[in-house]
């Protein structure tokens, strides 16, 4: 099992994206282990993005991240993080394949709607970053029937 960091970004959020967006997860079999909502202070969001900091679209991204309210979830399932990453599709939304979020909802790369993290250290960092008092410990369970 593998825990991964998602949020919905401003633009998802004021889109009204976001019960589809949790619906998505949910009925892949993804189980929802945390949920908050919250506007980024500046600081979390240079931790966040980092590794970024160097990039010209980083003052940018720092602005669009901290505009408004997120929505930070943390997903648990086996390989979480590239399941997630699938059902989130590929950074630009004009080119990600329909079916998936960004495919369905994006049509920029800065504004695409949502965020998975890329691997297991990143997820890791994320989730520290975003939950710093851990996630929820449960089962759900139709688990006995999503996995064999
Ligand atoms: P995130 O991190 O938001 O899930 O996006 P990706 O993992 O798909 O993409 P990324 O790390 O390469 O980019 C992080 C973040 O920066 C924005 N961005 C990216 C941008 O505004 N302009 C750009 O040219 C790039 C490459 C979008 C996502």
């Amino acid at each position: 099992m593998q825990t991964t960091f998602v949020m919905v970004k401003p633009d998802g959020v004021q889109r009204g994206l976001v019960g589809e967006i949790i619906g998505r997860f949910e009925q892949k079999g993804l189980r929802l282990v945390g949920l908050r909502q919250l506007t980024p202070s500046l600081e979390l969001a240079e931790a966040h993005y980092e590794v970024h900091n160097e990039r010209p679209f980083y003052p940018g991204l720092i602005r669009f991240i901290t505009s408004g309210p997120v929505v930070a979830m943390a997903w648990t399932g086996v390989d979480a993080i590239s399941v997630a990453r699938n059902i989130i599709g590929p950074t630009d939304g004009r080119k990600a394949a329909l079916g998936t979020i960004r495919g369905d909802y994006a049509m920029d790369i800065g504004h695409n709607i949502i965020h998975g993290s890329d691997a297991e250290e990143t997820a890791e960092f994320e989730l520290g970053l975003w939950f710093p008092d851990g996630v929820e410990d449960w089962t759900r369970l139709d688990e006995t029937w999503v996995y064999e």
